[in-house]
């Protein structure tokens, strides 16, 4: 897979030398080029930017220096080659797992990071006159940039490129991936069994395969019903009740979910852990 990030602050890319994607380059299982926008820009201030029709904060990216990037990017290709077009905005649908599966599965995507008050509207007209063109947003938070967004779709859909991840199957055990029906992770345990007086639970240590995936269930279920009871509303929608067993039906009623959509637990959206590690549990 090749990506294209497009930005004026290269440099906020260099993680992209790092870890996961690092090596994949590295390995050549990716191809990440990122490219400064100025080289595009012309006169002696490279300008790449100005005052916004219409009056209003702040300054725009001009459409000729991203139009001029966008045509030599998008046109680096091998022949007949057109990549998809990713532009970060908070005015974008947002960011799921569903799309970086989609995007996954692309041969070549461009990043278009603006900065300013954004990006001349034309630009993502005019593009998509040659090549699909997605809005996408991180969420319901303002950044000064589309820089950050570019690094959270290019390690997000790297983990999902054949060879990038070591073990595969570990994105496929991915909260929000489409095999764990969208639930969130339990909680996990690793070596010592006792610290600062604080056990690992005993199920997890017994061996019973069987028991052990009851209790991940358990705990997925109550932390999806305490912290993100949307995504089991998602879930029942898409899946309805054969989504859910007897069990699972018994764990989230003792948590105050009730999949008729008649109980909702008092919604946990501190993100706050309680001393003993235990989420605040609002229907005890
Ligand atoms: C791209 C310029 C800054 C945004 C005036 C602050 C994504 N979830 C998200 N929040 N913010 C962004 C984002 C912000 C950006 C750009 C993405 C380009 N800005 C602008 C509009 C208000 N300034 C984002 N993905």
């Amino acid at each position: 897979m090749r990506i294209d990030v497009v930005t004026i602050f290269p440099g906020y890319l260099a993680p992209l030398d790092e870890a996961l994607v690092g090596r994949a380059r590295r390995a050549g299982r990716l191809d990440v080029r990122v490219h400064d926008l100025r080289r595009w820009a012309t006169g002696v201030h490279q300008a790449v930017d100005d005052a916004p029709y219409g009056g209003g904060p702040g300054m725009l990216m001009t459409a000729p220096v991203w139009g001029a990037a966008l045509d030599e990017v998008a046109g680096s290709g091998p022949t007949g080659a057109v990549p998809r077009l990713l532009v970060p905005t908070p005015a974008g649908p947002p960011l799921t797992q569903q799309r970086v599966a989609g995007w996954a599965g692309e041969p070549w995507l461009v990043i278009a990071c603006g900065r300013y008050e954004g990006i001349d509207a034309r630009v993502l007209a005019d593009a998509a006159r040659r090549m699909p063109v997605e809005e996408v947003s991180l969420g319901d938070y303002v950044l000064a940039g589309g820089e950050v967004a570019a690094l959270v779709v290019v390690e997000a859909v790297s983990r999902l490129v054949p060879g990038v991840l070591g073990n595969p199957a570990s994105a496929e055990l991915d909260s929000f991936a489409e095999g764990t029906g969208g639930l969130l992770e339990a909680p996990a345990y690793t070596r010592p069994e006792r610290w600062r007086d604080l056990d690992v639970p005993a199920v997890l240590r017994g061996g019973d395969h069987g028991a052990v995936a009851r209790w991940r269930r358990d705990r997925s279920l109550e932390r999806t019903a305490t912290v993100r009871p949307d995504l089991l509303d998602a879930l029942l929608a898409r899946d309805g009740n054969a989504a859910l067993d007897a069990r699972d039906r018994e764990v989230l009623a003792a948590c105050g979910y009730d999949p008729a959509g008649r109980a909702r637990p008092a919604a946990w959206q501190t993100g706050e852990v309680a001393a003993d590690g235990a989420r605040p549990d609002p229907g005890r």
